[in-house]
């Protein structure tokens, strides 16, 4: 069985369309960020960071129990734990590992920098810091829109979890600061044939 610790940010969302999309059945525990529920010992315990999101499955591999945090690390688990979404052929491979590192670590980073300063308690003085940060997320998703422009997923011609891991990015950014995304017709038809998936739509139900 699997438990998966998280919230409806971009990091806990792409732990969740990780285990919808591979089918794999889970007990979902909503963690307060707000009241500070990551902070407290029994989850320090799991992941000493106190941070969301964290996975505990009871039969990983050779049957022995996995407690893990860092959800682009529990998104690929999932992923060879179910063999999907991860091209077998080489070449594939390393481009799929290009975008999902992108995905994972430009897009949700800067997302959360943009996040932090507009929704911080005073955020006139990071309204500069704001601004900039809202430059540079434009710009990766300017980039991604004019790659998807060329070839069909975010990895090339397969879907993978480059694309499950840009949504998840994707997927805040149009909630939270639509405006960063305008213009972008091929995000958008990528976008919305995502969207339409039942894996995601379940995972983006909360
Ligand atoms: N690199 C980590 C980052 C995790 C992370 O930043 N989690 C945020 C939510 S998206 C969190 O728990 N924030 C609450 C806190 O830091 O107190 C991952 O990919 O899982």
């Amino acid at each position: 069985m699997i438990d998966l610790y998280a919230a409806g940010t971009s990091n806990g969302m792409r732990a969740r369309i990780a285990l919808e999309e591979c089918g794999l059945s889970y007990n979902w525990h909503p963690i307060d960020l707000m009241k500070g529920e990551q902070k407290k010992p029994e989850f320090l315990a799991l992941n000493p960071m106190g941070q969301i999101p964290v996975l505990i499955d009871s039969d990983g591999p050779g049957g022995k129990k996995v407690t893990m945090a860092q959800s682009s690390a529990i998104m690929m688990y999932c992923a060879e734990k179910a063999g999907k979404f991860i091209p077998k052929d080489g070449a594939k491979r390393a481009a799929m590992l290009e975008a999902y590192m992108s995905a994972s670590t430009d897009i949700t980073p800067m997302f959360g920098s943009v996040n932090a300063c507009v929704r911080a308690k005073d955020p006139v003085p990071y309204v500069p810091a704001a601004d900039m940060f809202k430059d540079r997320l434009r710009g990766y998703f300017k980039v991604w829109n004019d790659t998807l422009g060329k070839r069909k997923y975010a990895g090339g011609d397969e879907f993978t979890i480059a694309d499950l891991s840009l949504y998840a990015g994707y997927w805040r950014t149009k909630g939270a600061f639509p405006e960063l995304l305008q213009g972008f017709s091929n995000l958008e038809r990528w976008g919305g044939e995502l969207a339409a998936r039942p894996g995601i739509q379940k995972a983006t139900k909360l």
